[in-house]
């Protein structure tokens, strides 16, 4: 069965591939796995038939069969689960995967999402200029120790993985904003995840939704 996922209609990073979805092309592509896309305005994503499939009424969700998901990360490790590529056979490395997986999305995305917030939502309050040195502070700290562990390996831990996947996509989210650059073994890693044949096919997935809707408007 063909699973579907969901992804803004219009992503507001205008096709840069720094929304979730991303992620989940990257994975199924990673292992061969065809799959079909809802586009969702903003307002569809709020209304209760997408709340069923993800409480908070956000992308990306999963849907295949009568199973619904939501959550990048356990999409991901759903779809590493089912199918060869994303994670090891073998027992003890197949764990180690799994925490590099939670390692990228709960100990590296928060102070970077932080960050964005910060510069998003809070650039007019009063103690903006003061916060945002100490929450890039707060993110050199863990690309220093990501750096530190990665050293001149290819990858986190062996082969690529569900959590370097993860990893890199979460990274790729600090490219525009100078940070990676301090960090060149991590910059080199991020660009080794963009030049995986998977990675190019989902990045130029979702971007032809970016770009058929702007000839789409352009056209009206
Ligand atoms: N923890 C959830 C997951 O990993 O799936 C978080 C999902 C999430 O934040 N989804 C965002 C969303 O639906 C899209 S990806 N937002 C709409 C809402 O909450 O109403 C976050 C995102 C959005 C936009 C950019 N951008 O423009 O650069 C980058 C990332």
């Amino acid at each position: 069965m063909t699973p579907t996922i969901t992804a803004f209609e219009r992503s507001p990073d205008g096709g840069r591939g720094l929304a979730r979805d991303m992620r989940v092309r990257w994975a199924l592509e990673e292992v061969g796995q065809p799959y079909d896309v809802r586009l969702l305005s903003f307002g569809a994503m709020k209304e209760q038939a997408h709340r069923a499939r993800n409480p908070f009424g956000q992308i990306p969700t999963w849907e295949e069969g009568d199973l619904v998901l939501f959550e990048s990360g356990a999409i991901v490790l759903h779809i590493a689960k089912r199918h060869a590529g994303l994670l090891p056979a073998e027992a003890k490395a197949r764990a180690r995967a799994v925490a590099w997986s939670f390692a990228a999305i709960s100990t590296v995305e928060p102070p970077i999402v932080e960050r964005e917030t910060a510069i998003y939502l809070e650039r007019d309050r009063p103690w903006h200029a003061e916060r945002l040195p100490m929450l890039e502070g707060r993110i050199h700290v863990r690309l220093s120790e990501l750096s530190a562990r990665l050293g001149a390996a290819h990858w986190l831990d062996g082969a690529f993985s569900a959590g370097d996947l993860l990893m890199v996509a979460v990274l790729i989210r600090l490219k525009d904003g100078g940070m990676l650059e301090a960090h060149p073994g991590l910059a080199a890693y991020v660009a080794r995840g963009e030049a995986r044949p998977a990675y190019r096919r989902a990045f130029e997935a979702q971007r032809a939704v970016f770009a058929d809707r702007s000839n789409n408007l352009k056209s009206r």
